[in-house]
């Protein structure tokens, strides 16, 4: 009877901190040893010197969250997590989005039912609180908070979203009082709807002219404010999909002022820049409308920039995914329309890991254990899943990717979600996960997804553990 259940023979193991040449012994879906030459397993995977790093922890990606119709996402809990294990992603932190009028409990079980036998990965929620009542502030959100819902978003643009000051110095003080980690979109409202209204009524409806009603400084300004109410009601937050050197700027700032503000950025503000919206009005550029929106290459550099030197704390994919063709996304009822009425978000959980193992690991950029933390180790660390999360070491689910190091160039056949394109169609490569293991079983073997449908867990977050928990 064999020792263990699996052993990756000779990987180049890979964590936030080392880097080291180990077999990597898996049982009842946890690694159980790292040495050499363990015992035999029943099954034996020959790493022969590749990387091995942890799986990918993505904290920031939608999945079948309800639209207005027409418009519907085009991943659920099947197709997003099936895309995420293909690319590498073996955890999946999407949101439980509360509509206002709606109790947190609800759209809590609302995504449950979404979620529930159909992810073929692990998953947790943050919540999204769009309407804080005395009821959610008081007894909905502490006690959602210790039932393992410890991460909320709080918007601060988006009309059916957008909470106004007095309303997120209130979550803030619940997620100081609770010890949540609070995320926030920084952008602001009222500069968008003022700049979006005279672009409209100069007849600038195209794709392009999204990024002219969201400059850099709507969100530099939305930036500034969310870490000042964090500094008010003294409480880390984390400023999620930050997108160029104004904002990158406020949380420098922030930080040498002794502040937790951690920062996230996603891929699409390293490769995308607002050229992609499109330089005439096609209306190709619907493919890449997001928000914030892409900016230009030298904010791309101050991005790069921060993961290197440990602005950033964490890199999501911001997973929103719309198809271009049809009438579920990008042309609501099948038409073009205006930049304002364009469903926002792209498609990404699935090129994440690879898009930065090969322009940065690859290309020398940043160090493999940085692609590590980025990855996997702080997003695990941000929403208290580590260390069973986010971590290669004993007694951590066995949550693995073997990486293939080759040149291809990328195309949308080759992914497994369930959209039209990728705005990162044509790029070169060089790395691609060459197996993902979720809890010690294979889910991709570099040929063929391998998972099954219902396979993921549902996982309760503990505790945020990036920072010292306070006392008193
Ligand atoms: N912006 C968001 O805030 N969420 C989803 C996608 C997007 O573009
Ligand atoms: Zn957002
Ligand atoms: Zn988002």
């Amino acid at each position: 009877m064999p020792a263990f259940d699996l052993v990756i023979r000779n990987a180049r193991a890979v964590t936030a901190s080392d880097i080291f040449d180990c077999d990597i012994a898996v049982k009842d879906g946890r690694i159980v040893q790292l040495g050499q030459g363990l015992d035999g397993g029943a099954r034996e995977i020959d790493a022969a010197g590749r990387h091995v790093t942890p799986g990918g922890v993505d904290a920031h990606c939608h999945l079948d969250q309800p639209e207005p119709p027409p418009v519907r996402m085009a991943d659920d809990f099947d197709t997003g997590t099936r895309s995420a294990a293909c690319g590498g992603t073996t955890t999946v932190i999407p949101f439980a989005l509360q509509h206002k009028g709606q109790t947190l409990r609800a759209a809590i079980a609302d995504y449950h039912q979404r979620a529930e036998g159909k992810a073929h990965v692990d998953y947790a929620f943050h919540l999204i609180v769009s309407d804080p009542t005395p009821a959610v502030l008081e007894e909905e959100l502490p006690a959602l908070i210790r039932e393992g819902y410890t991460s909320f978003k709080i918007y601060m643009t988006y009309d059916s979203l957008k909470l106004d000051d007095g309303q997120i110095l209130d979550v803030l003080a619940v997620a100081r009082e609770h010890g949540a980690m609070a995320m926030i979109h920084a952008e602001n409202a009222d500069c968008i709807e003022w700049l979006s209204k005279r672009l409209e009524a100069a007849g600038r409806t195209a794709p392009r002219w999204h990024a002219h009603a969201r400059p850099m400084l709507v969100e530099r300004e939305a930036t500034h404010r969310a870490i000042a109410l964090s500094e008010l009601v003294d409480v880390p937050i984390l400023i999620v999909h930050v997108s160029g050197a104004e904002a990158v700027e406020q949380i420098r700032w922030a930080r040498a002022h002794g502040l937790n503000v951690f920062a996230e950025t996603c891929p699409q503000y390293l490769f995308l820049s607002a050229e992609d919206l499109g330089i005439d009005d096609s209306y190709e550029g619907a493919k890449c409308v997001c928000s914030p929106p892409p900016r230009d290459k030298r904010n791309q550099q101050v991005i790069w920039n921060g993961l290197a030197d440990g602005l950033f704390t964490v890199f999501s994919s911001d997973h929103a995914p719309y198809s271009f063709d049809g009438s579920e996304g990008k042309k609501p009822g099948g038409e073009e329309v205006g930049f304002r009425h364009i469903p926002n978000g792209i498609p990404g959980i699935e090129t994440r890991m690879a898009l930065l193992w090969s322009e940065g690991v690859m290309a020398g950029r940043i160090t493999p254990q940085k692609f590590v933390e980025l990855t996997s180790t702080n997003p695990a660390k941000a929403y208290g899943l580590h260390p069973r999360k986010g971590s290669l070491a004993v007694g951590a689910d066995a949550d693995l990717v073997v990486w293939d190091e080759r040149e291809f160039v990328l195309s949308n056949g080759q992914l497994h979600h369930n959209v039209d394109y990728t705005p990162y169609e044509g790029m070169h490569l060089t790395a691609w996960p060459g197996i993902t293991l979720a809890r010690g079983e294979v889910v991709w073997d570099g040929r063929d997804f391998t998972g099954q449908r219902g396979a993921g867990r549902f996982l309760h977050c503990g505790m945020p553990t990036l920072m010292p928990r306070r006392r008193g």
